[in-house]
């Protein structure tokens, strides 16, 4: 695995920009997110800077007025890092590099690291390592790789044009060794699926941090990796699962967020696969998130980047013992009731409403609803099993209202 950017204990500042797309309520949203994958990649958010533009710099990202006072800040209070919402360009990384002497991360650069810091098993550490040298690869000009570690001494200004090239023939030689080895585990991983049969597959899908893991544990009584932070589960979990008389396999697998790296949808395909192959998704929502529409459509994006979206789908709604509307006081003629005001029951009424009976309300926390939860899962499973198994009817006798098999 590439050395990871190590953020434990950094001081970080983030920084963004306020454009006609995404006005400054948005933005210090997406910074909130921003702010927790630094938390969960071990470091500390000191300050947040901002910019209005249309476009953003070229060169730099950010105007120079404002690097200067970037530049001001890391300097007095001994930043490590500073952190940009979207996507730098390998030029701009490197020139702000240049002007402000930190770590410069990006979105990708932060969710690749954690990534990098969670990935357990050498399947997960592959396909990381994977998407890392992709994301590295239009990055070495200029960049001080590790890569060859001869080269060091003080004052180097970086490797000349021919090590570049050598850096970045070592780093496709690694990139399609990495593929090599990924094709010959998902061989293995595609032989596995199959030794499974024809049990009907249940996946759970959605952003991360929405209690997909919790979930899992509280209906299969296992014991999958759950915590407050972000990307807690990055291997795919199977379990063999019962509700009355009805077996299927349930998965648990790595939780989705706004702007996925591409190089990681790309790297986790074959672990995505597993989405893609399965018959019914279990899509969870934090319910108590006041982004979690946008979250929803986050979630679809990727399912419909990895050809599983129109599967048959519940929507399930978590953490509804946190759910806490915004107050409006009655007499308040000024403040305009939005979706924020909602209470739980004029939320059914919405666009929730036209989802039917695809839609699930519960807790996995506190383990409310969960009769609900099974009772629908039981249905839409039992659908499939009926269109696999159509002679095989002994699986899920019907009981009379007398309890007598029909
Ligand atoms: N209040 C509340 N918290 C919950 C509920 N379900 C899960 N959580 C908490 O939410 C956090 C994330 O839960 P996980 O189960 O790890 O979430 P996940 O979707 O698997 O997350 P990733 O694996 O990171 O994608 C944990 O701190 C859980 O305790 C719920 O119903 N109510
Ligand atoms: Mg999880």
């Amino acid at each position: 695995m590439i050395e990871k950017t190590d953020l434990s204990f950094e001081r970080a500042v983030l920084i963004g920009i306020v454009t006609r797309e995404q006005d400054e309520d948005k933005l210090e949203e997406y910074l909130d997110e921003l702010e927790f994958l630094t938390y969960t990649a071990g470091g500390e958010v000191i300050k947040r800077f901002s910019q209005k533009m249309d476009v953003p710099n070229p060169k730099t990202f950010i105007g120079s007025g404002k690097m200067e006072d970037v530049k001001q800040f890391v300097k007095e209070e001994e930043i490590g890092a500073v952190i940009f919402d979207d996507e730098l360009s390998p030029a701009q990384q490197k020139n702000i590099e240049k002007i402000l002497k930190c770590k410069i991360l990006d979105r990708t650069g932060l969710i690749l690291d954690i990534f990098a810091q969670r990935a357990k098993t050498s399947y997960a550490r592959t396909q990381v390592e994977l998407a890392q040298y992709e994301y590295l690869l239009p990055r070495l000009a200029g960049m001080w790789t590790h890569l060859e570690r001869q080269r060091g001494g003080i004052g180097m200004r970086g490797p000349g044009e021919t090590e570049i090239e050598t850096d970045r023939r070592i780093v496709r030689d690694k990139i399609s060794l990495l593929k090599k080895k990924l094709a010959t585990i998902d061989k293995q991983m595609e032989v596995q699926r199959g030794n499974r049969g024809q049990l009907v597959r249940v996946a759970l899908v959605g952003y991360t941090n929405v209690g997909k893991s919790t979930l899992m544990n509280v209906i299969s009584k296992s014991e999958v990796f759950a915590e407050n932070k972000l990307f807690a589960t990055l291997d795919t979990t199977v379990r063999k699962v019962v509700i009355r008389n009805l077996p299927f396999l349930l998965t648990d697998t790595v939780g989705f967020i706004r702007k996925l790296p591409t190089q990681l949808v790309e790297s986790f395909k074959s672990t995505l696969d597993e989405v893609r192959e399965s018959d019914l998704l279990l899509h969870v929502v934090d319910i108590s998130h006041p982004n979690f529409e946008e979250h929803i459509d986050s979630v679809n994006q990727i399912l419909s980047e990895i050809e599983a979206l129109g599967k048959p789908t519940l929507m399930v709604f978590n953490k509804i013992d946190a759910y806490e509307p915004e107050q409006l006081d009655e007499d308040d003629l000024i403040t305009e009731k939005t979706s924020a005001h909602y209470s739980l029951k004029e939320w059914k009424k919405t666009w929730m409403n036209r989802l039917g009976d695809n839609v699930l309300f519960i807790s996995a926390l506190n383990k409310e609803n969960l009769e609900d939860f099974r009772r629908k899962v039981y249905e839409a499973v039992r659908k499939i099993h009926i269109t696999r198994f159509p002679y095989n009817n002994f699986l899920y006798p019907e009981y009379d209202k007398y309890g007598e098999k029909k």
